[in-house]
């Protein structure tokens, strides 16, 4: 995927020198590559310390030939091609908040990860692809199927200890798009995000890419820890904590086309001539990209489509960010609107009823922001 050096902004921010003086969402849409700091940290439980002269990855389950491997060997460019990718990684919760005010589900989310639209950052990540390891290892055996991602931090849920793990499909590994990574935007992987390596699994929910990783396991089924049986499913609006069971949720793993306001913010109050400018992100999972995003300065009645020079660069697997100078002759109150369409004609729903869920994932509505107007 192209990478040319200096990743552009959005045009229209206007940038301080001093970067501590930007808030938090300017510094999110600052540039299509979120600075490593900046980039939105989701744990479950502890973050585990690893030595990486001592850390090994295990492949086992469904292979030919089980192996252990160390860095050294997953970094030694005669076996392994090296692989680069710009990939955002957004979180199932993102902007669950808004699920939150229409009504908050069992409570539990509200504790655990109660996301604005922040939980979304991109970064270009570096390692080998999934799929050349498992040919180092003599490919799968028959009835292999997914692979498993085990991760050596421990968390607590609905009273056990859990390690987390999840697995995806086998398809998604032979498509090139399951990295295992140690580089975060030339820097070594985090500590927080994941060190040594850790999965990077494109278009899919966040969930999937699991951090300190430490063994692979090729299996027949999905796996049966609770992270992929019990969590991450989706349920209809029918559905609430009373009568839910999990074999009534699917579970999620590519992320629909989305998009979000990042500037201005609910409640800021706006002077101008005529012309607000207003900016975002928009992504769409799954190896979709955002082709045409739509700004509305009353609640969706109208709709401008943001220039198309004025999106930035387009990576399969990465949002795009934007601005617009919208037309707006009204003072007061209004309501602003932002909407995506992707690649494959898929756009948003228009309220965030139209796709509330109990477990609050995958919050995809028109995003919608209360400025007031002074013009
Ligand atoms: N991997 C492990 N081992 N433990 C975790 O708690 N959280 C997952 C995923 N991988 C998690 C994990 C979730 S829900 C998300 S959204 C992403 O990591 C967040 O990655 P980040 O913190 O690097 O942004
Ligand atoms: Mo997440």
């Amino acid at each position: 995927f192209p990478y040319n050096g200096e990743a552009p902004g959005v045009s229209g921010l206007k940038l301080s020198k001093d970067m501590k003086t930007l808030t938090a969402q300017d510094r999110l849409i600052k540039t299509e590559l979120t600075d490593n700091k900046d980039h939105f940290v989701r744990n479950h439980g502890g973050v585990p310390d690893i030595d990486a002269d001592k850390w090994t990855l295990d492949v086992d389950g469904l292979v030919n030939e089980p192996k252990r491997l160390t860095l050294a060997q997953l970094q030694d460019e005669t076996l392994f091609p090296r692989q680069s990718n710009i990939v955002t990684l957004q979180c199932s919760g993102t902007r669950r908040i808004e699920q939150i005010h229409e009504y908050p589900g069992d409570g539990d989310e509200l504790i655990n990860a109660p996301w604005g639209e922040g939980a979304i950052s991109t970064a270009r990540w570096t390692g080998v692809s999934l799929k050349k390891v498992i040919k180092h290892c003599g490919g799968l055996r028959a009835g292999a199927d997914n692979l498993e991602f085990h991760g050596a931090d421990t968390y607590f849920k609905k009273g056990g200890v859990h390690n987390y793990l999840v697995s995806v499909p086998w398809r998604k590994v032979r498509a090139n798009e399951v990295l295992l990574a140690w580089e975060m935007n030339g820097k070594p992987l985090p500590r927080i995000h994941g060190f040594p390596v850790r999965v990077v699994v494109f278009g899919y929910i966040g969930a999937r890419s699991v951090k300190w990783l430490y063994k692979v396991r090729a299996i027949a089924r999905p796996s049966t820890a609770p992270v992929q049986m019990k969590e991450y499913l989706y349920y209809t609006g029918q559905i609430g904590k009373q009568n839910a069971q999990y074999s009534n949720g699917f579970s999620i793993q590519d992320m629909p086309v989305s998009s979000a306001i990042i500037s201005p913010t609910n409640m800021d109050q706006i002077v101008h001539d005529g012309k607000m400018t207003v900016r975002g992100w928009a992504y769409s999972g799954g190896g979709h990209w955002p082709v045409r995003v739509e700004v509305s300065g009353d609640g969706g009645a109208v709709w401008y489509e943001v220039p198309y020079q004025n999106l930035t660069t387009k990576y399969f697997h990465a949002w795009r960010l934007w601005s617009i100078d919208l037309p707006v002759d009204a003072e007061g109150w209004l309501e602003l609107c932002v909407r995506t369409w992707d690649n494959a004609m898929n756009t948003q729903p228009t309220y965030v009823r139209s796709a509330w869920n109990w477990d609050l994932h995958v919050t995809s509505s028109a995003h919608r922001v209360k400025v007031y107007s002074i013009n």
